[in-house]
């Protein structure tokens, strides 16, 4: 019995529990990062389609949810042209759902990464770390990795 309790809290942490908050206003993804961490959060990071899935559904149940939407999460290749990272840790994208040719790096100008909504279909997108969107923080308090 006991050891059952203490697999579940383990399998809770793996999977991250993450909270996450829309504020409610648009801003450049460094204002988005800045803020989120000001918050004691961080500009959301998705490692997995399980954390996709997370996301997605917390955005759906927002007032922010409806069709052609975009929120900017936490990665970029703002470091290295080419080479995305979750800029809250440093890590490579290893999950990614990208859109169709994406990214792209648009104009030479695309470093910031969006996830968008368009007719029922969840992708993300390289963009222009420049423009204004709503954003999405996690919090980040379970630190518990494998690697
Ligand atoms: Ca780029
Ligand atoms: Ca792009």
């Amino acid at each position: 019995m006991r050891t059952t309790i203490l697999l579940l809290v383990i399998v809770q942490v793996v999977l991250g529990n993450k909270t996450y908050s829309i504020p409610n206003f648009e801003a450049n993804w460094y204002k988005a990062y800045e803020y989120c961490l000001s918050k004691d959060q961080r500009l959301a990071t998705i490692e997995s389609e399980a954390e996709s899935d997370a996301v997605i559904q917390f955005v759906k149940n927002s007032d922010k949810y409806g069709d052609r939407i975009r929120f900017w999460i936490g990665a970029g290749d703002l470091a290295q042209e080419g080479t995305y990272t979750w800029t809250s840790t440093n890590k490579l994208l290893k999950y990614a759902i990208w859109g169709k040719n994406e990214p792209n790096n648009r104009y030479g100008n695309e470093h910031c990464i969006e996830l968008y909504h368009r007719a029922e279909i969840w992708l993300w997108n390289d963009h222009v770390c420049e423009y204004e969107f709503y954003f999405i923080c996690e919090s980040f308090t379970a630190v518990c990795d494998s690697n």
